[in-house]
């Protein structure tokens, strides 16, 4: 007997007879692969994607204990720059950059770059001093940086309050023209349906709850949909490295916290580039729908709570209404939090482990989502010569035995 709810027809009516379902929501488990990778947020999907791609790796599995782009992929404030201070950090993330470039055109799907230049504003002469030197490094870089006056970011945000009275003056700040925003989840999804159309398996709802090894080698993992054999593993779980690592018997030097961020009702545009302030704990832009996307410091203790601490709402609203009184009135529309995975350098890890066959890419704190289209490229390399390219070399576990940290607690530009 049918039954004719209204639901069920409309169903009925989108979908035909045909079954609309992707190809990697029906994945079958094999019983084995080359490369599995643990995590479809944007660093596993990108990885997925450019081994198939350019490595020719094709039989690869991409398992998610929920759904695709459901962790910090989905919940991120989407900024994108390449304005890091140390030399490492500039070319993998310039690298990153390059590749954002052409990303719509690469995956054939929209995923809504837009470079609308991002604004570091500073508060205080040292801040100016620290954002002029990061100015320099930059260009040596040759990544594009401009120092900007007070007078000039007025001019190109009109309805940020820079009068010299504030509780915040602003007394100047830099420019990346190049920097902006991207459709977060549309990352997700365009790298996904790329590496699924190259043959490689999505797997949604599939926990790994235990890393199996023999004679120092990785050789299987323990799922909730039972036990997949494999020569090389990559864990790119950010918010739980530490607990995929420690199956493993490897310790991280990591710590887990929430990051909060929230969006406001759309308003028609009132302002362009991207806005942040690492003194104030505040950073702002308005979407292509007109919403305001704001974003937070982290929530200082240790936690994976996905509701974050009120308090830092607070904070981040009575801070944005000191910087743009025009926003006083707006109405909030949705708040809530990712867990990220802070290094001690708030730099990532992209290495090797002391087990054979089996690497991490994780610790990108709350600074990953530009970096996933390169993350993914240099991971993809790693994964596929057993060894690290000369790009992630410096972001090695090793460093932390070696002293060699990369601290770009400064250009985090968030505050930790
Ligand atoms: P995720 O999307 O979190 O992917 C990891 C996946 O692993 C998840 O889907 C998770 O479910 C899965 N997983 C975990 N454990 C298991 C398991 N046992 N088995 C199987 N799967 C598992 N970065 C920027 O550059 N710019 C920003 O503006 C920015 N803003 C941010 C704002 C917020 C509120 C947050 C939370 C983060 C922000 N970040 C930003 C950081 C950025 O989002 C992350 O660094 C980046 O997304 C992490 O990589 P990912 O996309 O692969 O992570
Ligand atoms: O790394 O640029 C960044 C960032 C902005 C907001 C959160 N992280």
């Amino acid at each position: 007997m049918q039954f004719y709810s209204l639901p069920n027809l409309i169903r009925r009516g989108l979908r035909g007879h045909r079954d609309w379902t992707p190809a990697w929501r029906k994945a079958q488990l094999r019983p084995s692969y080359d490369v599995i990778i643990v995590g479809a947020g944007g660093h596993g999907l990108a990885t997925a994607y450019y081994l198939a791609k350019l490595h020719g790796v094709t039989n690869v599995a991409v398992l998610e204990r929920g759904w695709l782009g459901g962790g910090n992929i989905g919940r991120n404030t989407a900024i994108v720059r390449s304005n890091y201070l140390w030399d490492a950090s500039a070319h993998i993330y310039e690298f990153s950059l390059k590749l954002w470039e052409s990303l719509s055109q690469e995956l054939n799907y929209n995923v809504m770059f837009s470079q609308r230049g991002l604004l570091n504003i500073a508060h205080s002469e040292q801040e100016l001093h620290d954002l002029a030197r990061r100015v320099g490094a930059n260009r040596l870089n040759g990544i594009d940086a401009e120092l900007l006056s007070t007078e000039e970011i007025s001019k190109r945000v009109p309805v940020l309050n820079t009068s010299p009275d504030t509780r915040y003056p602003v007394l100047g700040g830099t420019l990346q023209r190049r920097g902006g925003v991207a459709r977060h989840d549309a990352v997700a999804w365009g790298y996904a349906r790329a590496a699924d159309a190259l043959g490689v398996d999505i797997v949604e709802n599939c926990e790994v709850t235990g890393i199996r090894t023999a004679n120092g080698r990785v050789t299987a993992l323990e799922t909730t949909r039972g036990e997949i054999r494999a020569g090389t593993v990559g864990l790119v779980v950010a918010g739980n490295a530490t607990v995929l690592a420690s199956m493993a018997g490897i310790r991280l030097p990591i710590l887990s916290h929430p990051l909060q961020a929230l969006v406001t009702e759309p308003l028609k545009p009132v302002f362009d580039p991207v806005v942040m302030s690492a003194a104030v704990h505040v950073y702002v832009h308005q979407t292509d729908r007109g919403e305001l996307v704001l974003g937070a410091g982290i929530d200082a203790p240790v936690s994976y709570d996905l509701n974050g601490n009120f308090r830092i709402i607070e904070h981040v609203l009575a801070a944005v209404c000191e910087l743009f009184p025009i926003f006083s009135r707006v109405r909030m529309l949705r708040q809530w939090a990712g867990t990220v995975d802070v290094c001690p350098d708030a730099s990532p890890i992209i290495s090797g482990t002391p087990i054979k066959g089996l690497f991490m890419n994780c610790g990108w704190g709350t600074g990953g989502f530009k970096a996933t289209p390169g993350s993914g490229w240099v991971f993809a390399h790693t994964l596929a010569h057993q060894e690290p390219h000369p790009l992630n070399e410096p972001f090695s576990l090793d460093r932390f035995t070696s002293g060699a940290l990369i601290d770009e607690h400064g250009a985090a530009a968030v505050a930790h």
